[in-house]
């Protein structure tokens, strides 16, 4: 069974894409809830992952809606130092592969708004990492929308 298990900065991004709404937890069973929370940490799986690298589940993001050359949009996907199109629609998708390979939880870099850019002239890369935040309470468009995030949250939940 998959549990969502994030990091403090994840959690504030869930703690706001689902501010307006039910728990994120609303679509498990109460006895699904209790058995997760009986687990102690040491029983869990945890499968670590950089959504821009793990799969592209929708094209149409690839840019974060940005135009122009890599610089501006920070994809390009023959450059290791870009965005390479992966996003939280390709990890919803994937989460049979994750689960069967034994994984209880998952943990993911940060996909909040980041800078899209930065370095010295000639030695640019993007921030399909995750790290360079400077907005916590969106997702970062490369990787979808707070919809998107609540998404993957509801239906990870909902393995258990
Ligand atoms: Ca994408």
């Amino acid at each position: 069974m998959i549990r969502s298990l994030s990091t403090a900065a994840s959690l504030l991004a869930l703690i706001a894409a689902s501010a307006a709404s039910a728990a994120p937890a609303a679509a498990a069973s109460p006895g699904l809830l209790a058995e997760v929370r009986a687990r102690t940490p040491n029983q869990e799986g945890v499968y670590f992952v950089l959504p821009d690298r793990f799969e592209n589940g929708d094209p149409g993001n690839d840019t974060g809606g940005l135009k122009g050359d890599r610089l501006k949009t920070g994809y390009d996907p023959t450059a290791k130092g870009f965005f390479l199109g992966g996003d939280l629609k390709g990890l919803t998708s994937r989460l049979d592969y994750i689960q069967g390979l034994g994984a209880t939880a998952i943990w993911f870099a940060p996909i909040f708004k980041n800078k899209v850019v930065q370095g010295p002239k000639g030695d640019e890369s993007a921030g399909y990492h995750g790290y360079w935040v400077t907005d916590f309470t969106q997702v970062d468009p490369h990787f979808g929308s707070n919809a998107d995030f609540k998404a993957f949250v509801q239906a990870a939940h909902a393995r258990g």
